[in-house]
């Protein structure tokens, strides 16, 4: 079986697992105390490309429910000095295998303007788990080059920590990670059902948190089945994008609350342009809450898709070509 299939599907029981035995007691006492002191301040959230979009999305969520000021940036342009000025004391770096050139250097630099660094990995063995001043492993195994579930695992981890310290509810993770099962089958079933050999060009739409979590989407299908993928914030798309727009085109919009109207009038135009559009999200295709705490599993059906689109097209989602698990500078 594809490692990378196994370790999508891995998420169905995982999830739930992860969640039980480590999420719900997941309270770093040192990041607590640093995030506490620095709640005034500008925090960073620095990574590179799927560990990018992971920083993106949580980094939302702690402005959302900490009420916290964040930047967020790719880690090469902390790493070669291309940022404005950097505020604050306290800087998340993000990097599944901890060992990304970009990250690294992100951290010296960091380190030298005094700000304290959070290292978040999967590898307890990495540089950044090293170099990092609070290191912050994640009990995950993931070996394929392409990231999936670590993305949603840690992605719930860090939601949960910031709706504990904020003091806000976390039941709905219970019932979401619940739901995770259903999801994944359900995921599956819609994604089967599309007759993928017509589909050339996917775009994800999504805003906020859900704008994260469509970057992601995009990038799994292109890695995993090179097909061009593309994600806007969702009105966005209106703005220039949809030129691109015919029948070949697959889109995915990411449901949220409030903007039914607004998703619906852009599901019937793209649609008459010849796109097929699905929505994740309440009353959706693919149904599920939009509490903005359902962003760990919205990837899902895009890891799907970035799967059977490949698998449609004879090409190898574990062996992406020019792509490496760890890009080194
Ligand atoms: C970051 C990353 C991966 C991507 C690719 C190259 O790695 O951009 O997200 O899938 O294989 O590296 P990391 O810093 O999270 O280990």
């Amino acid at each position: 079986m594809s490692v990378t299939l196994r370790e999508i599907t891995d998420q169905k029981h995982e999830l739930k697992n992860f969640f039980e035995n480590f999420v719900v007691n997941f309270s770093d006492r040192n990041i607590l105390r640093e995030i506490e002191s620095s709640l005034t301040e500008e925090i960073l959230f620095v990574g590179c490309g799927s560990s990018y979009n992971l920083a993106l999305t949580a980094s939302r969520y702690f402005e959302r429910v900490l009420k916290v000021r964040t930047k967020v940036f790719p880690a090469g342009e902390v790493a070669f000095e291309k940022t404005p000025k950097l505020e604050g004391k306290l800087a998340f770096l993000f990097s599944r295998t901890g060992n990304t050139t970009e990250v690294l250097l992100a951290n010296e630099v960091l380190g030298r303007k005094g700000f304290k660094t959070v290292g978040i990995t999967i590898e307890e063995n990495s540089k950044l788990s090293k170099e990092s001043d609070i290191p912050l492993v994640f009990p995950i195994k993931e070996e394929a080059v392409v990231m999936t579930k670590s993305f949603n695992m840690i992605l719930l981890s860090l939601m949960f920590m910031a709706d504990r310290i904020s003091g806000s509810s976390v039941s709905p993770y219970g019932e979401l990670v619940e739901y995770s099962e259903r999801f994944f089958d359900i995921s599956w079933k819609a994604v089967e059902g599309i007759d993928l050999k017509r589909y050339e060009h996917f775009v994800f739409l999504g805003v906020a948190e859900f704008y994260g979590v469509s970057l992601e989407s995009a990038l799994k299908c292109m890695e995993m089945s090179l097909t061009f993928s593309e994600a806007y914030s969702t009105l966005e798309y209106r703005h220039g994008p949809k030129a691109l727009v015919d029948e070949k085109t697959l889109v995915f919009v990411q449901k949220v609350a409030g903007m039914d109207a607004q998703e619906k009038r852009l599901k019937r135009e793209l649609e008459s342009l010849g796109a097929t559009v699905l929505e994740i999200g309440e009353d959706g295709d693919i149904p599920l809450s939009n509490d903005w705490r359902s962003a760990f599993l919205r990837t899902i059906p895009a890891q799907i898709l970035g799967y059977q689109k490949a698998s449609s097209r004879g090409v190898s989602p574990d062996r992406p070509p020019h792509l490496e698990k760890t890009v080194t500078l």
